[in-house]
């Protein structure tokens, strides 16, 4: 047996409690080397009673490892275990907390889980993980008639004009208002706005103040109804929150330009010497050299109450559903802890949403953020589907490594995006191939995690690297794909009648050079998705069963034979016990 493959610890995603009465345990070994692994497990305290004992099953193949895992349950919670691993030759080894071993008559020394706290538990957000969400940046998205403050004459660029950096274009809260319906029959449930607040560029990531809806986008009295509406129709809102840095004209960072070291913000700050001066940039900022972004000190006890304060008042006034962080990686976990306890103390359904571009696991082990905006996901999509730069084994294989990373909640409450606001769209990076965007946005609808529309992909826009990736949406019909739009409606649709796309577990049974088969089972039902990539057609017939049914109206040669750059989707019931998974 491959023994430098065996891990296991006693923490998250190793160990952690499922719910106050079960833990939950994985192993990880070389892949395909063990023949079994079970868990030897008893009180801490129960010394001399036998070892109670339990398989682990094997859960999750990545192209390096299997992991084992299962859900053990004992009266008090506190746990004393050891795994015994059997190798394929059917030669035993055992391995608690002093390591690997070949024998058991050395004394053991169990791994512990000590106490297994209710008040340590992650429950996780059930809307979340039912969410189909959908992000919009307002001044791109619809110019509405309502109280917004009005333009001057020549301001805005024209709705049809290739954009730029710096131009604005009008979009406010009462033109997303008005698209409710749009988004309600899209199938929506969960909004995320880029910010809002006060701030003078057309993406409002310098922030001049927090506590204000920006004048152009609307009123605080609009943003109250923006909410409400979205909440009558079942959708949520998640805003924007830039605690790394302010805007050059936060309050707080004019005093410190104006006063220098008089100033009692300069701890707000990180300046690097005085007199601070913005033609110098001697102070810390965003990335390089962003001088209108100075990075905050939250380290600062007033700093912190402060945007705990800002955190607490959109919930307060406006009853907002969560914040995605903005360079949230970049936050102190030590702020991101308080940050949680606050938000949860006004609405425990709040959820804190992460902008984290690469592997995230020091962030979510349940004490700090619900998800992140999953662009290792995102990276996988592209390469694969518009770009074929990964085979379907490397693919899915990918996707496995990312999941075994975080807890089994949190991988169903990912943002899962094809593009954002900060990369070129999907449908560019596919160098415009519609049938390459709808194997990624089935992907997206039929896995698991929350399936993320960047406003504007449902309906064809295309568009490179910020700022192009920013372009205005288009309402007029003639120039919507509405076959897209109509794509991505039955996408939403099934996810929201097929509770085994949100819940069930998750298999690339087959997977070939360029295609593959995802599979979705819960005790229900099991959905069958067979994705070719490839030029040629797929035949996956002998994957199907005879009660499997097609679902959906999508082109096929034959059953079960996939055509290139195909999809083809199937359905049958689980019946009997021995179906289930
Ligand atoms: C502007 C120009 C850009 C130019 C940039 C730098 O538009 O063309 O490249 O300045 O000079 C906001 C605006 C941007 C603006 C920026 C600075 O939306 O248009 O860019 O402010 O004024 C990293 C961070 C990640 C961050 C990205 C942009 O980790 O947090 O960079 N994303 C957020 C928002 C942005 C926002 C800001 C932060 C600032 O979503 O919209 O920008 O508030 C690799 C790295 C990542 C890196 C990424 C950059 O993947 O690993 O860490 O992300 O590249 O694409």
């Amino acid at each position: 047996m491959k023994r430098h493959a065996l891990h296991h610890a006693t923490t998250v995603p190793y160990a952690y409690g499922r719910d106050k009465d079960h833990l939950f345990l994985r192993l990880r070994t070389a892949k395909d080397d063990a023949k079994s692994v079970r868990v030897f497990y008893r009180d801490r305290y129960h010394f001399r009673k036998p070892f109670l004992l339990q398989n682990l099953e094997l859960r999750h193949t990545t192209p390096d490892f299997d992991y084992y895992e299962v859900v053990i349950a004992l009266p008090r919670n506190r746990y004393a275990y050891y795994f015994e691993i059997q190798d394929r030759e059917g030669k035993r080894y055992y391995y608690d907390e002093r390591g690997i071993r070949e024998h058991r008559k050395s004394p053991m020394k169990p791994f512990q889980f000590p106490y297994l706290a209710p008040e340590d538990l992650y429950p996780g957000e059930d809307w979340l993980k039912e969410a189909v969400c959908y992000q919009i940046f307002p001044d791109r998205f619809r110019k509405g008639e309502g109280d917004a403050q009005p333009w001057r004459e020549g301001e805005l660029r024209p709705w049809d004009s290739p954009v730029t950096s710096k131009g604005f274009y009008g979009g406010n809260l009462a033109g997303i208002r008005e698209k409710l319906p749009y988004l309600e029959e899209l199938g929506v449930t969960l909004l995320y706005l880029t910010p809002v607040f006060e701030s003078s560029s057309n993406h409002k990531y310098n922030t001049k103040d927090y506590l204000s809806i920006d004048p152009h986008f609307g009123t605080l009295g609009e943003f109250q109804r923006l909410v409400k509406e979205c909440h009558d129709r079942g959708i949520r809102v998640v805003l924007d929150a830039v605690f790394n840095h302010t805007g050059l004209d936060f309050f707080a960072f004019q005093d410190l330009l104006t006063r220098q070291e008089a100033s009692p913000y300069g701890t707000w700050y990180h300046p690097d010497a005085y007199p601070v001066s913005r033609e110098k940039i001697n102070y810390y900022t965003f990335a390089h050299g962003i001088a209108h972004m100075p990075k905050l000190n939250l380290g600062e006890a007033e700093a912190r109450a402060y945007f705990l304060h800002v955190a607490r008042y959109w919930i307060k006034e406006a009853d907002v559903d969560g914040y995605r962080l903005d360079v949230c990686d970049e936050l102190s976990h030590d702020f991101l802890r308080d940050l949680r306890r606050a938000v949860k103390e006004e609405k425990a359904e709040a959820v804190l949403i992460g902008e984290i571009m690469h592997e995230a696991e020091a962030f979510l082990d349940g004490r700090e953020l619900d998800a992140i905006m999953n662009y290792p996901f995102r990276d996988a999509q592209v390469d694969f589907f518009a770009k074929d730069h990964l085979t379907a084994e490397s693919f899915t294989g990918l996707l496995q490594e990312q999941n075994v990373r975080y807890r089994e909640e949190i991988v169903d409450q990912m943002w899962n995006l094809l593009g954002s606001h900060d990369t070129p769209r999907f449908l560019t990076e596919a160098g415009g191939d519609k049938a390459k965007l709808k194997l990624a946005a089935a992907f997206q609808f039929l896995y698991r995690g929350v399936p993320y529309i960047y406003y504007g992909d449902e309906v064809g826009l295309s568009g490179g690297r910020d700022p192009l990736c920013r372009g205005t949406m288009p309402w007029d019909p003639e120039k919507q794909d509405l076959d897209l739009y109509g794509f991505h409606q039955f996408l939403a649709r099934l996810r929201k009648t097929h509770g085994v796309l949100v819940r069930g577990t998750v298999e690339f049974p087959e997977v070939r050079e360029k295609a593959f088969i995802l599979a979705r089972k819960d005790d229900q039902e099991e959905i069958l998705a067979l994705f070719n990539r490839g030029t040629a057609p797929e035949d996956f017939s002998s994957a199907l069963m005879t009660d499997h049914e097609p679902l959906g109206n999508f082109p096929s040669p034959q059953r079960g034979v996939v055509p290139p750059l195909g999809l083809l989707l199937y359905r049958r019931p689980i019946t009997n016990e021995e179906d289930q998974p």
